[in-house]
């Protein structure tokens, strides 16, 4: 494999279908997965609903410390770890085992999260992202993920107004509108993964989007 370059999707050797939620602070994920796991169920289908960082016991333990407001000290690269190794114990203990089950696993973040927070808002080498993700993820790839996009100050203002914020939701505005460019910019590469939605309107017509979304990629 060249240095830097992108490891080839390995071919699934499970039934199930794997589903990721991308987009900035408060942009509506739990809010659809919540949705679009109702209706999975409602057809009939076994659905997991995950997330990360986190989505296992252990990998909970890594979520804890990466949100954790009082870790401001933490170096990118640190934290790019904490990440990976939350993926790593996540897809070990939960993603798999439910995927080789044929479930439909619904997943808030997954390795796109990292190119674009550590290694496009963060600047850490996208390459060296890329590296740890194809690690952590040994070449777990989902069939398809939504981006919900809105523009931060939105997202932020409808986080805010849960009260606390956690370390990264204390980022500048400058960050946060990083991240949505970063996403832009990963989705024009992926164009057939990813699927955007404008994430600014009612959480209905978001969820009819999804569906439009979910009946393309099974057509
Ligand atoms: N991170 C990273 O840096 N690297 C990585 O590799 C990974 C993650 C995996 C995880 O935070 C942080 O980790 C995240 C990236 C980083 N931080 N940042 N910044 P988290 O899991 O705590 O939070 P989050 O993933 O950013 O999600 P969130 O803030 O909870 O938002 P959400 O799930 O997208 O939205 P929501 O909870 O469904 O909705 C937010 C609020 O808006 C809520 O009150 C809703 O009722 C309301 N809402 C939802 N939809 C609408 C619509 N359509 N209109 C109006 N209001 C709405």
């Amino acid at each position: 494999m060249k240095r830097g370059s992108r490891r080839k999707a390995k071919s699934p050797d499970y039934s199930g279908v794997f589903l990721t939620f991308e987009g900035g602070e408060g942009a509506g994920k739990t809010t659809q997965i919540a949705k679009l796991a109702q209706e999975f169920e409602r057809r009939g289908h076994s659905v997991v609903v995950t997330r990360e960082p986190g989505g296992s016991t252990i990998a909970n333990r890594i979520r804890s410390l990466l949100l954790d407001s009082r870790m401001h000290g933490l170096v990118p690269l640190a934290e790019l770890f904490l990440y990976e190794a939350s993926r790593a114990q996540h897809i070990h203990d939960t993603i798999l085992p439910a995927l080789k089950k044929g479930k439909v696993v619904i997943c808030d973040r997954f390795a796109d999260s990292s190119l674009v927070y550590q290694g496009v808002a963060r600047k850490l080498p996208p390459a060296v992202v890329q590296k740890l993700n194809d690690l952590a993820t040994d070449g777990l790839t989902p069939n398809r993920t939504f981006l919900l996009d809105l523009d931060p100050r939105i997202g932020l203002a409808r986080v805010g107004a849960r009260g606390v914020l956690d370390r990264m939701e204390k980022e500048a505005l400058s960050f946060h509108r990083a991240v949505r460019h970063a996403y832009l910019a990963l989705v024009e590469k992926n164009k057939k993964r990813f699927y955007v939605v404008d994430a600014s309107q009612s959480r209905d017509a978001i969820h009819a989007a999804v569906m439009d979304g979910v009946q393309e990629f099974l057509e």
